[in-house]
């Protein structure tokens, strides 16, 4: 008989970290981490190439992500798991071509928005839906990196903001481009997030909450931002 406890076991539950099944979506989930890690230090170190004045400071985010790339290269060693960086380049490489194309471009606005607004609201909420299901080893790294990224997504909202009037226009047509590229790489990691017990939908409120915020902060108005929104819908 199915006794009232094992019948409310808890949704949130720990996963099983030392399982087969456990470890094999972690193989993929940790590459992409550690690949976007690694991208978005690349794409700082990018960025400021086309802002010289600001190449100090975006060297100095640029450096987070390698010390950031680190921490979760150990989170998987201390799992006995190896990254399967082949998956996560590929499963980059549609943003990381869009990213290409603007730096070629000079589009400092594109870049930003790719980078540090939809690249860091991506891993916020990532972070912060993993933080409470993940084994006590990877969430105290995960803590402390979470607050980084607060960071980065700030440097991008702040340059954003202060050239709101000549960045607009461009911003809506990387927003058109870019957001439902996010949209599908959230859709093809839910399966493997499920098994680590993260929630697809609590990861897409958290993604839109934080990116909505931002684009509030830059001076979009809340109904610029649901035309934004909409198109991850119709995208
Ligand atoms: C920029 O600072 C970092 C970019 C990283 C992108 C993160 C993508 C996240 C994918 C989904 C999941 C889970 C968290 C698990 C951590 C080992
Ligand atoms: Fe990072
Ligand atoms: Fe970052």
């Amino acid at each position: 008989m199915a006794t009232l406890e094992a019948a409310a076991a808890p949704n949130d539950a720990l996963p099983d970290f030392t399982s087969a099944t456990y470890k094999d979506a972690y193989s993929r989930i940790n590459a992409i981490v550690i690949e976007g890690e690694q991208e978005a230090h690349d794409n700082y170190m990018a960025i400021g190439t086309l802002i010289p004045d600001q190449a100090e400071e975006l060297s100095r985010l640029a450096r987070m992500e390698l010390k950031h790339m680190k921490g979760f290269t150990a989170c998987a060693n201390n799992l006995g798991v190896t990254a399967d960086m082949a998956f996560a380049k590929q499963f980059f490489a549609p943003l990381h071509g869009n990213f290409q194309k603007a730096l070629a471009e000079g589009k400092v606005p594109t870049c930003l928005l790719i980078q540090a607004l939809l690249i860091e609201a991506f891993a916020i909420s990532a972070y912060h839906i993993y933080i409470p299901v993940a084994d006590p080893f990877a969430r105290k790294i995960t803590e402390g990196v979470v607050k980084d990224e607060y960071t980065h997504l700030n440097y991008g909202q702040e340059w954003l903001k202060a050239n709101l009037d000549t960045v607009r226009e461009e911003l809506e047509q990387a927003n058109r481009e870019n957001l439902p590229l996010v949209r599908s790489m959230l859709e093809q990691v839910a399966g493997d997030a499920a098994v680590l017990h993260m929630d697809k939908e609590d990861l897409m409120a958290d993604f839109l909450s934080s990116y909505q915020e931002a684009l509030l902060e830059i001076g979009f108005t809340g109904r610029e931002i649901a035309r934004l929104a909409a198109a991850a819908l119709v995208g």
